[in-house]
């Protein structure tokens, strides 16, 4: 699909010789980001672990919350903690029982969520903790929304602490405390915390607490940070603020991480600790971890993460990697079928999927399909007893929009933001779902074509080691702090070459006409794309910037991203 060029408007010389010492490329890069004062710049550009992060008491039940954990431990409770399966809930659950072993829970017990099942706590597991005399649950990544099961606990005595950072409910669960910065009259000042960013804030103040005299308090503290990296990166959040910084040092913690799981994980996929970035964690790890609530047992992750015995976690590190190949091939098998069935050009204009597929593969599924279509997708699997379905959608269109007009009743479980939807309906109301989903695409659709938001135009000529060093001071990069993406028009194409085991990606070579430079670059997954071009054609190229080792030797790379003919 050709993608229409957005060049961010270029900064003014005015606030170049404004900051003289900070490369202009990066001066822009900054001001494409919404950074533009002085005290903005440097708080982004420096982070800093004591400024930069709240007081976890911050939030409104932060103090409820602690002194009912503090009790817990004076009085030698049963605790137990109950998490989502994914990479944000395994980081979270892992996080918040390391804190609570410290800080001397003996009687712990840890639970991840069945995702085919529901999200977060369920009547059984309550049912169970009324048997076992759990005292105290503490919740994470999870909980806001399980009203009826939270009201039965703590009407039976087993008090309920959720901390999470889903959207508020209609109606919040009656609990003993809630932690969570997104419900409305919580006054905590960073709404964007991942499930395990929460988590954190309340091991930081438990770690602090003076009733409990914990020795090194906040040594322990920062060694935790290697998990608030992984679960902020790989749920998705924004990487600006409060999680800017939690990730900046998570990053430095996790690449000298002690962590047993994680050290053997990053082995067996060829990161090296040391110079493991936010990337790895984005596109490398982040699927491995996810991959049990998606297609294994829900506990999988977590238990990789609290593993200290080399054997057995060897074991677990190959079935991730087992499962992870297994994801991929159900992917690619359930999107050939699907793509067979609906065809290249399809008339409708949001995509409605059905068919018996893995429950845990339906938003990658959908994710896929939006990519290659182009359109709102949701994908459908019908059991005997449910119907599970995931909806995304590209920039611009509004699920919660279309959810309006859709009879809540429908549902028994429904959740998720303006591109993504995740919901599971009652079968006898399949019929009547996607009747009413038609009515609402004739208003709701809008067909763009999708855009590359570009931060510079650039001579080749003024890429250099420098402004290398500059991009990395951006570190890390993410959600509302993508990877700087440059382009250079007018190129001319002098060679290029297929490389690569089967000969997918190219390697240009180009030519500045205007400086004389030359620069090579790599163009991956690109053999369709390059049957239209050939040797001297003139060309714009979108790129992002990196280095590479290559025989030793530390040098520039360029990542085609997007070519079109000038
Ligand atoms: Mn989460």
């Amino acid at each position: 699909m050709k993608k229409i060029w957005q060049i961010s408007s270029q900064i003014n010389k005015g606030l170049k010789n404004k900051f003289p010492k900070i490369n202009p490329v990066v001066l822009q890069i900054l001001f494409n980001r919404d950074i533009k004062t002085k005290k903005e710049i440097e708080k982004f550009l420096f982070p800093n672990y004591k400024s930069g992060l709240y007081s976890p008491f911050l939030f409104r039940d932060m103090k409820k919350a602690v002194n009912r954990i503090v009790r817990a431990v004076k009085n030698k409770e049963r605790v137990v903690i109950c998490t989502d399966s994914d990479t944000d809930g395994a980081t979270a659950g892992a996080l918040m029982f390391k804190t609570l072993k410290k800080i001397g829970v003996k009687d712990l017990d840890i639970y991840s969520a069945e995702r085919e099942k529901q999200y977060g706590l369920s009547e059984e597991i309550i049912k169970k903790q009324l048997d076992l005399k759990t005292n105290l649950i503490i919740t994470c990544d999870s909980g806001i929304s399980d009203y009826n099961e939270i009201k039965k606990a703590q009407k039976q005595g087993i008090d309920v602490i959720v901390t999470d950072h889903h959207v508020e409910p209609l109606k919040l669960p009656p609990a003993f405390a809630i932690l969570n910065p997104k419900v409305e009259n919580d006054d905590y000042p960073f709404k964007h915390l991942a499930g395990v960013g929460v988590a954190f804030k309340l091991a930081q103040a438990l770690l602090s607490d003076k009733r409990l005299k914990i020795k090194n308090n906040k040594a322990i503290e920062k060694w935790l940070l290697d998990l608030v990296a992984i679960g902020t990166i790989v749920d998705h959040m924004p990487i600006i603020d409060e999680n800017r910084n939690l990730v900046h040092f998570g990053l430095i913690v996790l690449n000298q991480t002690s962590n047993l799981g994680l050290r053997k994980l990053f082995k067996n996929i060829n990161l090296t600790l040391g110079s493991i970035k936010g990337e790895d964690l984005a596109f490398r790890v982040g699927p491995r971890l996810n991959v049990p609530g998606r297609i294994g047992y829900s506990n999988e992750s977590l238990n990789l993460l609290l593993d200290n015995d080399p054997l057995s976690v060897d074991k677990k590190v190959e079935r991730l990697e087992m499962l992870n190949k297994k994801r991929q091939d159900l992917v690619k098998e359930y999107l050939k079928k699907i793509v067979k069935k609906i065809g290249k050009n399809p008339k409708d204009n949001i995509l409605v999927v059905e068919d018996n597929l893995e429950s845990g593969l339906l938003g990658l599924i959908a994710m896929r399909l939006v990519e290659k279509y182009n359109r709102p997708s949701i994908v459908l699997s019908p059991k005997e007893k449910n119907v599970k379905g995931s909806g995304r959608a590209a920039k611009g269109f509004n699920f919660l929009q279309v959810l309006k007009n859709i009879n809540k009743e429908y549902f028994f479980d429904l959740g998720g933001h303006k591109r993504a939807l995740g919901f599971t309906l009652k079968p006898e109301f399949l019929k009547v779902f996607k009747k009413e989903l038609r009515k609402t695409e004739k208003f709701l659709f809008k067909k763009e074509k999708p855009k590359l938001k570009i931060d510079i135009e650039m001579d080749l000529g003024d890429i250099d080691w420098s402004l290398i060093e500059g991009l990395d001071s951006l570190r890390p990069f993410g959600v509302h702090n993508p990877k700087p993406l440059f382009a250079t028009k007018n190129l001319s194409l002098s060679n290029f070459t297929k490389v690569g085991k089967n000969g997918n990606h190219n390697k240009l070579l180009v030519r500045d006409e205007n400086s004389g430079d030359f620069s090579k670059m790599i163009y991956f997954s690109s053999s369709k794309v390059m049957k239209d071009y050939k040797k001297g054609d003139k060309v714009d190229i979108a790129y992002r910037l990196g280095t590479n080792i290559w025989n030793g030797q530390k040098e520039i790379q360029m990542t085609v991203v997007d070519i079109k003919k000038s």
